[in-house]
């Protein structure tokens, strides 16, 4: 069985990394839309590089919740039929045991050269722009897709989507494209789908089903679930 997953901000929430949505999209008084755009970076490099810095810094006082446990578990049975797909940009996934992750909105321990376009692991802060270690140009900028880019691997996620069985989105607003069409995709092309989220999403009328709580109690008992079926 070919399963693809996605997952958004909600899967992290009770690991302590605020969502989007939470404090209505705010931080420190700026839209989030407005500070994740290539215009932001242009015109207040330094508000933004401190917003990723802030992000990439918290990431050392949250740990992974037993939502990213028990996909890691699932991984584990399915192999390479299982296709995990994230919008967040924490680690959180491959900390929980996931060693397959695609970070289809980049992630905030990379760091991406606007000198030689390579990218770089990167744990640091970005503020002081840093040389590149690959081109030592002091080019720096943060390894996620903003508002108006184009997020990574579309072709392999929408190659997936076409042929999967099963869709399940976890803890997604489903507020943002392409991430909120996968459903259809995935819908029009024969795959069954699932919904876990905290409450109904903005595309929750897509999903064959939904399932309405907290991602923590949700998941492994969908893992379960998974893992009890013959099928798989
Ligand atoms: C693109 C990285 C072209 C950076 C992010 C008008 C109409 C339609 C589209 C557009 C439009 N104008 C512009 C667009 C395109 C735009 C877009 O969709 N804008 C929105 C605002 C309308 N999209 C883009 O620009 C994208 N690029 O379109 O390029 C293209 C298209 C196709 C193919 C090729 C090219 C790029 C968008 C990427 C932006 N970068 N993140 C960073 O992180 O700073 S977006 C960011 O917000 C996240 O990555 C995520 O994708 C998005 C939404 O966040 P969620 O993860 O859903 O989190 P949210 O807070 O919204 O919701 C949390 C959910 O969890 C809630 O439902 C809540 O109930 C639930 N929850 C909470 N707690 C729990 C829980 N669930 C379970 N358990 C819990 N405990
Ligand atoms: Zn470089």
């Amino acid at each position: 069985m070919n399963v693809v997953v996605l997952t958004g901000a909600g899967i992290s929430a009770e690991s302590g990394v605020p969502t989007f949505r939470d404090a209505d999209g705010l931080w420190e008084g700026h839209r989030v839309e407005d500070v994740a755009t290539p215009e932001a970076y242009d015109v207040r490099p330094s508000m933004v590089q401190k917003f990723y810095d802030d992000r990439r810094a918290a990431l050392a006082g949250v740990e992974p919740n037993p939502a990213h446990t028990a996909l890691a578990r699932l991984e584990e049975i399915l192999g390479d039929n299982l296709l995990l797909v994230t919008q967040n940009i924490d680690d959180l996934h491959e900390r929980g045991g996931s060693r397959h992750v695609l970070h289809m909105h980049g992630q905030l321990l990379s760091a991406l050269c606007r000198g030689c376009n390579g990218r770089s692991p990167w744990e640091q802060g970005l503020s002081d722009f840093p040389p590149c270690p690959r081109c030592g140009v002091p080019e720096l900028r943060p390894d996620v897709v903003w508002f108006g880019e184009v997020p990574y691997e579309m072709d392999r996620i929408q190659q997936a989507l076409m042929r999967t069985d099963l869709f399940v989105s976890i803890g997604t607003s489903g507020a943002v494209y392409p991430a909120a069409g996968f459903v259809q995709m995935a819908k029009a092309c024969g795959a069954r789908t699932l919904e876990l989220n905290l409450v109904p999403s903005e595309g929750t009328a897509f999903f064959d089903e939904a399932r309405h709580g907290p991602a923590g109690e949700l998941v492994p008992v969908w893992v379960d679930e998974m893992m009890t079926r013959s099928a798989l």
